[in-house]
């Protein structure tokens, strides 16, 4: 089994004290961290198919989760921007309801290395908490939220009409399994993007428009 095989497998199996050293010897061997990442990501696939087939039940879903999270942090160092531009700062939270946040992290990470400076308010983010962000830091560009579960969906609507109404100028960016382009259209964002790296490329693309 390679590196990254097993760094997959003990994702899956929510080995949280076995994965980041795997991680690290998978870089060692010459893996490149996004291939690393992607087989992580893949593992929470697995583990979303096996809870859905009732192989599986949250504890086991919470502790791949953990596992994921350290690997992410081996990996987060590698994959941060140098910090020499800023774009502004960008509000990122999971919306209301809605504990989720390996992607919401993964989001964050890449839109803080494509240039920007990142606060992020958590999960379970109340509409009027993203507002008071924008309103408590200094120069908000965007703000980005996060929804993994169909049941979740509205609170992005609800987070999207809450931030245009109160600050109109901030460009809102949304994201999230459920979530397709023709939903964040319907809820009026200013952007979508399906995965991590997307998110960074539109992230600069609206605060540079
Ligand atoms: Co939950 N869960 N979960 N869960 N969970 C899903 C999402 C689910 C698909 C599993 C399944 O049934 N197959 C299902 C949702 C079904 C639906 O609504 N359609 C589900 C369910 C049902 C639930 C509970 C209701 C289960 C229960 O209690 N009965 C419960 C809800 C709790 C709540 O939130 N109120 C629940 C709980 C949990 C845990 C807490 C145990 C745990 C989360 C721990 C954590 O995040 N710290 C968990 C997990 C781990 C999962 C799965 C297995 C993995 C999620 C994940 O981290 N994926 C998930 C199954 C799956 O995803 N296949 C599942 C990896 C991550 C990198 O991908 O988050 O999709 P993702 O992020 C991607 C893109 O979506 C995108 O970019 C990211 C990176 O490329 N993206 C954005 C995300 N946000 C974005 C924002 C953007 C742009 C792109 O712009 C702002």
């Amino acid at each position: 089994m390679s590196k990254i095989e097993e760094v997959k497998a003990k994702v899956e199996a929510g080995k949280s004290k076995l994965v980041p050293g795997l991680v690290q010897e998978a870089l060692d061997e010459g893996s490149a961290a996004g291939d690393i990442l992607q087989a992580m990501v893949d593992s929470m696939g697995v583990v979303g198919e096996k809870f859905s087939s009732g192989e599986i039940f949250v504890p086991e879903m919470l502790i791949a989760a953990k596992a994921m999270s350290k690997g992410v942090d081996v990996l987060k160092p590698l994959m941060a921007g140098d910090g020499s531009a800023s774009l502004g700062t960008c509000i990122i939270g999971t919306v209301a309801g809605d504990l989720h946040d390996i992607g919401k992290n993964l989001v964050s990470m890449m839109i803080e290395s494509a240039g920007f400076d990142m606060v992020d308010l958590g999960v379970d983010v109340p509409a009027d908490t993203f507002v008071q962000a924008v309103k408590d830091n200094a120069n908000v560009k965007l703000v980005a939220c996060s929804g993994l579960l169909t049941t979740t969906m509205p609170a992005l609507k609800e987070a999207v009409a809450t931030v245009k109404a109160a600050c109109p100028e901030i460009k809102v960016i949304v994201g999230g399994a459920p979530v397709t382009p023709e939903y964040a259209t319907e809820i009026g964002a200013d952007g979508y993007a399906p995965d991590a790296g997307s998110a960074a490329v539109k992230a600069k693309e609206l605060a540079t428009a």
